[in-house]
């Protein structure tokens, strides 16, 4: 997982040896729209085959975050409920950032409230786009990542890992995951959506996302009062209008969360039928399965 462009794709790609097992972007927006999946034999054990699971990236625009959300969690909802265990995901970051932007933050913030720290040992950094020779700010930079932003799950066992786009490194990665062994049991989404039934607006997921938006609505309104170009109050008022549509649906009926507070009501809604029209991956019970 990871932000728009971070290389998730790319990295399938590689580990694959092909250019095309799954799409790789080349604007600023989102390329891997639907969860898609890789199977890829293991080159130095063929009978073992790895799935590596592409996912959408968040970006910057904000306006199909519940959309992306949704989809990623619908895909680990379906797989957790026909029992596919996950060996790892992999969380992708692009070292050429000199800053860790809104987006960044917002997804990495999803990111962790998707895993829980419960599974912080299945989770994987990768951080993407080293030059030919590491850079001393890209040392720093990464030195900083470990130390603030991923210090939290790395401090719970997770791994962070330099990706300098060859088939080796890809699969010294992938060697690192499968050693590790560390198969997650469960990532707090999959337990939040198939055993205790919540619906997404109710998960640890839901809820950041719904206070991200919030607050970029919020910051977009102050905006607004500030003197604009026409063009720039007409944008605005567009991310406003496709925010405010998913804080609605974010939304938890206040009388839901009482009855769920005092296990008054379960929720009728089986997740196995809601996501019976999600496409998983068929028949993986033996390979190794890696999210990116
Ligand atoms: N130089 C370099 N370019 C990279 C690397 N990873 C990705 N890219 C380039 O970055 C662009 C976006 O890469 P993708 O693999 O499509 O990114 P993604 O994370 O799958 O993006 P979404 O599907 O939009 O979420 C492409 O032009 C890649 O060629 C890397 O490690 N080094
Ligand atoms: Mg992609």
């Amino acid at each position: 997982m990871g932000p728009t462009g971070a290389g998730k794709s790319t990295f399938i790609n590689t580990v694959a040896g092909k250019t095309d097992a799954t799409l790789v972007g080349h604007g600023l927006t989102s390329c891997t729209s639907a969860l898609q999946h890789v199977i890829v034999p293991h080159p130095t054990d063929p009978g073992r085959r790895i799935v590596f699971v592409d996912t959408p990236g968040f970006n910057d625009t904000n306006i199909d975050d519940y959309d992306i959300l949704e989809r990623i969690s619908a895909w680990l909802a379906k797989s957790y409920s026909n029992r596919v265990k996950v060996s790892a995901v992999l969380y992708l970051h692009d070292i050429t950032m000199n800053r860790m932007t809104g987006a960044s933050k917002k997804t990495l913030n999803l990111f962790q409230h998707l895993c829980g720290e419960k599974a912080s040992k299945g989770v994987f950094f990768v951080t993407t786009r080293w030059g030919p020779a590491s850079s001393v700010d890209e040392e720093k930079r990464e030195d900083e990542l470990k130390e603030t932003f991923f210090s939290s799950m790395l401090g719970h066992g997770a791994t962070c890992e330099r990706f300098l786009l060859s088939h080796e490194s890809a699969w010294a990665i992938v060697n690192l995951v499968i050693n590790k062994g560390a198969l997650v049991e469960a990532l707090q989404i999959q337990e939040e959506l198939v055993d205790l039934k919540k619906r997404l607006q109710e998960t640890s997921a839901g809820a950041a996302l719904y206070e991200q938006l919030q607050k970029i609505c919020d910051e977009n309104v102050q905006r607004l009062k500030r003197s604009m170009s026409e063009e720039e109050i007409r944008k605005l008022k567009e991310t406003n209008k496709a925010i405010s549509a998913q804080l609605e649906a974010l939304k938890v009926p206040l009388s839901t969360k009482f009855k769920r507070v005092f296990e008054i009501d379960a929720p009728d809604t089986d997740i196995t039928q809601e996501f019976q029209n999600i496409d998983i991956i068929p028949d993986v019970r033996d390979t190794d399965i890696i999210i990116l």
